[in-house]
C-alpha cells in the first residue's frame, strides 16, 4: 500500500542499527530522511514540518535502552508521531440514534457510491442497521441504477425519484420513509469543487439535517484530495473522512495529511471495488503498516519495560567485580532519582511517615550529574587519576566547588569498598542504604 515510503523506513532503520545511541548527529541525518520520504510520498509541506520538529524533540530528549538500536528507536518515535498524526484512536460513527443520517459527499469518481453501500453493508451486518440508500445523484444518467444495483446486492433499499430534478424534494421525500433507521444519502460529484456542488450540497444538508457528513477522499490524488477535503470542510462542514483507493499504488500522503489538515477524524479505509474490501480506520495500524515494522515497535516498548531492572543487575554485578566506574555511578544515581517520583506519590498517601525532602536530594543528584559530566572519559572510567589540578579544572567546569568535587571522590571509594564488604549486596544496597549514602556527603 506505501510501498516506497515504508521501503523509505526501512532503510532508514537499517542505516541507523548500527548506532548504539541517538546522537544530535543521527538524529538529525535521520530527522533529514524523514522529512525527504514524506514529502517524496506527497505529504504537505506544512505537515511535514510539524511532524518532523515533533520527532526530533521527542528523539533528542530520549533515553538510550539497553538492547535496543538506536535505529528501533527511532522508528519507534516516527510511529508514535504518525499514530498521533493520524488521530490516535479509532473514531465512530454518531449513528446510534434511532433516525441517523449520513451524508456523503466528494468529488466525482471518488468512491461515493461505492462507500454509501459498503457502509449500508457494514451497519446492517454488524450492528443490525436497517439502512436505507437515497439517490441523490440526479447529473449522471445511470447513477441511480449503479445505486440500486449494490443495493440489491446487499439487500439494502434505495430510494429514488427518478423524474425530479431536485435532490433537496429527493431527500425530504426519502425522509418520510420512517420504517429505517439510517439513511445515507448518495450524492453527485463533479470534477472540481463549484458554487453550484456546494450550493447543491447545503441545500441537502439543511434539509436532511446529518449527524454524519462524510468526505470521501481519494487517496491515490494526493495532495490535491487534501487541498479537496479542506474545501469541502471550509463550506459545508464536514464530520470525518474515509479514504478510498487505498489498495492502489498510492504515495499515501493524502492518508497523512488529511486528518492534521481538517482536524477531522479518519474514520474508514476503502481498499477495494467490492463491498467487503472496506475497515474501520486504525491509526496504530495504519503506522504499523506504513513503517512496515510492527515487531520493532512492541520490542522496543518491552525493552523499555526491562531496562530498569536488567541495569541495575548489571551495575549490581560490575560493583562486586571492581569495574564499576563513574559512569556507572551516574546511572545508578538515575535510577535512584527515578524512584523520588515514587517517593512523591507515597508522600501523597495517609499514613507515610516523614520522608527525607525530595528537593535536597534532587539538586545533589544535578550536582553530582555535572562533576561527572565535567570529567574526562578516562577520568570517568578510573583510568586516569583525580590530581588536585583536575579537580580543580571540574570544580570549576561543572559550577561546583573543589569540596563537592573531593565529597564526590571519597563517597564514590567508600562506595566501591562498602561493595567489596558486603556479600550478599543485592539485599544491603537498597534503596534506602543507597541514599543514606548520598545524603551523606
Ligand atoms: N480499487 C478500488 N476501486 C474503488 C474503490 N472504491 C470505489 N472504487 C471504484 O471506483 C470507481 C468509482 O467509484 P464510485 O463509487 O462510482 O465513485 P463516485 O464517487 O460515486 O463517482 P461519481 O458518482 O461518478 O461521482 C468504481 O469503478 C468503483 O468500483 C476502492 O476503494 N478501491
Ligand atoms: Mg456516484
Amino acid at each position: 500500500m506505501f510501498g516506497s515510503l515504508t521501503k523509505k523506513f526501512q532503510e532508514l532503520s537499517y542505516a541507523l542499527s548500527k548506532e548504539k545511541v541517538l546522537t544530535e548527529k543521527n538524529i538529525s541525518d535521520a530527522v533529514r530522511d524523514v522529512r525527504l520520504a514524506l514529502l517524496d510520498a506527497d505529504v504537505g509541506y506544512t505537515v511535514v514540518s510539524e511532524f518532523i520538529k515533533k520527532v526530533k524533540a521527542k528523539a533528542i530528549g530520549s533515553e538510550g535502552v539497553k538492547g535496543v538500536s538506536a535505529g528501533d528507536q527511532f522508528i519507534k518515535i516516527v510511529h508514535e508521531e504518525l499514530v498521533s498524526l493520524m488521530g490516535s484512536d479509532e473514531a465512530h460513527l454518531d449513528v446510534k440514534k434511532p433516525f441517523s443520517k449520513i451524508l456523503i459527499c466528494g468529488l466525482q469518481g471518488s468512491g461515493k457510491t461505492t462507500h454509501a453501500a459498503k457502509l449500508a453493508k457494514m451497519f446492517k451486518e454488524k450492528f443490525g442497521k436497517k439502512p436505507l440508500l437515497v439517490a441523490l445523484d440526479l447529473q449522471r444518467p445511470a447513477a441511480i441504477l449503479q445505486l440500486e444495483t449494490l443495493g440489491k446486492s446487499i439487500d439494502v433499499p434505495v430510494f429514488s425519484l427518478p423524474n425530479e430534478k431536485n435532490p433537496v424534494v429527493v431527500a425530504k421525500e426519502a425522509l418520510k420513509e420512517i420504517e429505517y433507521d439510517l439513511f445515507i444519502f448518495d450524492t453527485a460529484g463533479r470534477l472540481h469543487v463549484d458554487d453550484e456542488l456546494m450550493d447543491e450540497l447545503n441545500r441537502v444538508k439543511k434539509i436532511v439535517s446529518p449527524n454524519e457528513v462524510i468526505f470521501i477522499a481519494n487517496s491515490a490524488s494526493g495532495q490535491d484530495a487534501v487541498k479537496i477535503a479542506k474545501e469541502f470542510d471550509e463550506k459545508i462542514g464536514i464530520t470525518g473522512s474515509i479514504l478510498t483507493m487505498l489498495d492502489g499504488t498510492t504515495r499515501a500522503g493524502a492518508a497523512l495529511s488529511i486528518r492534521e489538515i481538517t482536524k477531522k477524524p479518519l474514520l474508514f479505509e476503502g481498499v477495494g471495488e467490492k463491498l467487503d474490501d472496506f475497515r474501520v480506520f486504525n491509526p496504530v495500524s495504519m503506522a504499523d503498516r506504513i513503517l512496515g515494522m510492527g515487531d520493532i515497535i512492541n520490542l522496543v516498548k518491552k525493552a523499555e519495560e526491562q531496562f530498569s531492572e536488567e541495569e541495575n543487575a548489571e551495575l549490581e554485578k560490575k560493583l562486586r567485580k571492581s569495574t564499576f566506574t563513574f559512569d556507572d555511578y551516574l546511572k545508578q544515581m538515575k535510577a535512584i532519582q527515578k524512584m523520588g517520583s515514587i517517593k512523591g506519590l507515597l508522600k501523597m498517601m495517609p499514613g507515610m511517615p516523614e520522608l527525607p525532602d525530595l528537593d535536597d536530594s534532587e539538586k545533589e543528584f544535578s550536582k553530582i550529574e555535572a562533576m561527572i559530566l565535567s570529567m574526562t572519559k578516562e577520568e570517568r572510567v578510573g583510568k586516569a587519576e583525580l590530581v588536585p589540578a583536575r579537580r580543580r579544572r571540574i570544580a570549576k567546569g561543572s559550577g561546583t566547588t573543589i569540596d563537592d568535587v573531593n565529597r564526590l571522590v571519597k563517597g564514590f571509594k567508600e562506595l566501591l569498598k562498602f561493595a567489596k564488604l558486603l556479600p550478599g549486596l543485592k539485599k544491603k544496597f537498597s534503596r534506602g542504604e543507597a541514599e543514606g549514602l548520598f545524603n551523606s556527603r
